[in-house]
């Protein structure tokens, strides 16, 4: 079947932890092209790229110093043409990371913007004088703590950045930044690019003035004036009138969003083809101090979003990415059954409403790595995270949050093989490999005909050639049993039940006549569901 724009099975790469092909220790483009047959054996519609551009990397690559460039890290433009158009031979499409609310403090732009107070380029950031204290303008937090704003001690004001010190956040209310990215975004759909995701795509108008928020610790208060901003819908309109086609797939980022504003994004006529929410991620609170984790309570809301969104706009639907520790880490129980419970997140996402995405090493159930001190951490919000527990609660604090939250936990490398180096380098890794790749590895889980990687071939195949489960309705059924989370994908033809037990026990759960389509047990009893159990039948 032909995947619709809406129906494609997206894939996250990370590329510096993907696959190395040179022995420097880091992944790089050469390496996704040795992989292709892997991502086509798995049946995957398009990759998405985390960035690859010229960068100092403090922010692994989210810290931009040339938006046109490869990072010689990763290879060069005659790779990365190499690599498109493999991938396009092999019928996969290549969506680009879009990382235009800040650039890095090594972008020329910026380099001429902060060279004297009448540059021209001055204005392409946000420059503030300091509060009559001579502290920062407003109190606004970076996403990686601390102020958001970092004092340049030779003009004698401070610029600001949402997320880390070197990355200074672009200002969009100037036209020729507008006109600037618009271009540069242009060059890429030149290139051949199919699509693009659009990181902190919704902070990128700020109130004017830039108030004080009223709270800036609570996280409700925390985007209050640059989450959804006043013109961020102009904004985006006009970049995809100036620089986008229909033909394009464009995914955002959306932070801090909620229902009603994601819809906005992504309805018909919208700026945006679909969106990454985070309600279903961050209902615990702080990454790094979370609230315990509640499956029922994740799928309350993954729940609300799926019938709150249907019809009106389109989810991007993913459980792990580069942000998150990986989810599988996270389940109560589920190191009991990794097997299972891999198993069953894989039911759940494959058998929602909205554009799926899978993040490298997912198929295989790779886990949270350890840390075992500072010297081992590579993330910049990890660091910060790390320093700020040591300073206040000590070591076996700054152990225990990093444990619990660093997004090196999804960095680590890819595991390919049970030998050295889980075959991701032949040199030494830029981050540690995961301690668990002689068991956990995708030549293992080629050869084992129940692995979770075949599991996930199984179910991409299946979500292909099952209309009900691209376009049918969600309809939850069973809610009063909250062990569980049942639904069902409706379309004018045909209904497909989905029975999921969430829990690390036997549970009773509804009679559901039918076909049986997949399920990670062999038939068991029609009214009892094993640990982890997933069960998917045409109703
Ligand atoms: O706001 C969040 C969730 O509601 C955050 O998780 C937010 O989505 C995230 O911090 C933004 O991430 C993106 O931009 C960052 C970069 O470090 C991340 O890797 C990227 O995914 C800055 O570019």
């Amino acid at each position: 079947m032909q995947a619709s724009k809406f129906n494609r099975i997206i894939y996250q790469i990370y590329p510096r932890s993907f696959r190395d092909s040179n022995g420097d220790g880091n992944g790089d483009l050469r390496g996704i092209i040795e992989k292709i047959p892997y991502l086509r054996s798995l049946g995957v519609d398009m990759v998405w790229l985390s960035p690859i551009y010229p960068s100092p990397m403090l922010d692994q690559g989210y810290d931009i110093a040339d938006y046109d460039g490869i990072n010689p890290l990763f290879g060069s433009m005659a790779d990365w043409e190499a690599m498109r158009d493999a991938l396009h031979q092999a019928g996969i499409g290549l969506i680009m990371d879009l990382v235009v609310n800040h650039t890095s403090v090594e972008h020329p732009w910026f380099r001429e913007s902060r060279a004297s107070l009448d540059n021209p380029r001055r204005d392409w950031y946000i420059w503030r004088k300091p509060a009559p204290d001579g502290g920062p303008p407003n109190n606004w937090r970076s996403y990686f703590g601390g102020s958001a704003w970092t004092l340049d001690e030779a003009s004698g004001e401070y610029y600001l950045h949402l997320f880390s010190v070197g990355q200074p956040d672009l200002n969009w209310e100037n036209p020729d930044v507008r006109a600037e990215i618009a271009a540069m975004v242009r060059r890429w759909v030149e290139r051949g690019v199919d699509g693009f995701r659009m990181d902190v795509i919704n902070v990128l108008s700020k109130t004017p003035g830039l108030p004080s928020v009223g709270d800036p610790a609570a996280l409700a208060w925390a985007g209050e004036h640059f989450v959804n901003g006043p013109r961020i819908f102009d904004y985006l309109a006009e970049l995809k009138r100036e620089a986008l086609d229909e033909s394009l797939l464009t995914v955002g980022e959306l932070s801090y969003v909620d229902l009603v504003s994601a819809i906005r994004f992504t309805e018909e006529g919208g700026p945006l083809d679909m969106a990454f929410s985070f309600e279903h991620m961050d209902y615990i609170g702080d990454r790094f101090a979370p609230a315990d984790w509640d499956m029922a309570e994740f799928c309350r809301i993954i729940a609300r979003w799926q019938t709150g969104i249907a019809d009106r706009g389109h989810a991007a639907l993913f459980f792990n990415n580069h942000d998150q520790p990986r989810l599988l880490s996270r389940i109560p129980g589920a190191d009991q059954y990794r097997d299972k419970a891999a198993k069953m997140l894989a039911t759940l996402l494959l058998t929602l409403e909205g554009t799926v995405f899978l993040y490298q090493g997912e198929e295989i159930g790779m886990t949270n790595s350890i840390f075992a001190d500072r010297s081992h951490l590579r993330d910049v919000e990890s660091l910060n995270r790390w320093d700020s527990e040591i300073a206040s609660g000590g070591e076996a604090a700054a152990h225990r949050a990093i444990n619990l939250g660093s997004r090196d936990h999804a960095r680590t490398p890819m595991q390919w093989t049970g030998g050295s180096k889980a075959g991701f380098t032949d040199g030494t890794p830029w981050i540690d490999v995961n301690p668990n790749y002689r068991e956990i590895n995708v030549d293992a889980a080629e050869k084992d005909p129940d692995s979770i990687l075949h599991y996930y071939r199984s179910l991409i195949s299946l979500r292909h050639s099952t209309p009900a489960l691209n376009d049918g309705s969600f309809v939850r059924f069973a809610e009063e049993m909250p062990a569980l989370f049942c639904y069902r994908r409706q379309s004018a033809d045909e209904c497909i039940a989905v029975l999921l037990n969430l829990t690390p026990e036997p549970q009773p759960c509804p009679a559901v006549n039918g076909e049986r389509l997949i399920g990670n047990y062999p038939d068991g009893a029609p009214d009892t569901l094993s640990p982890f159990e997933a069960r998917v039948i045409r109703a």
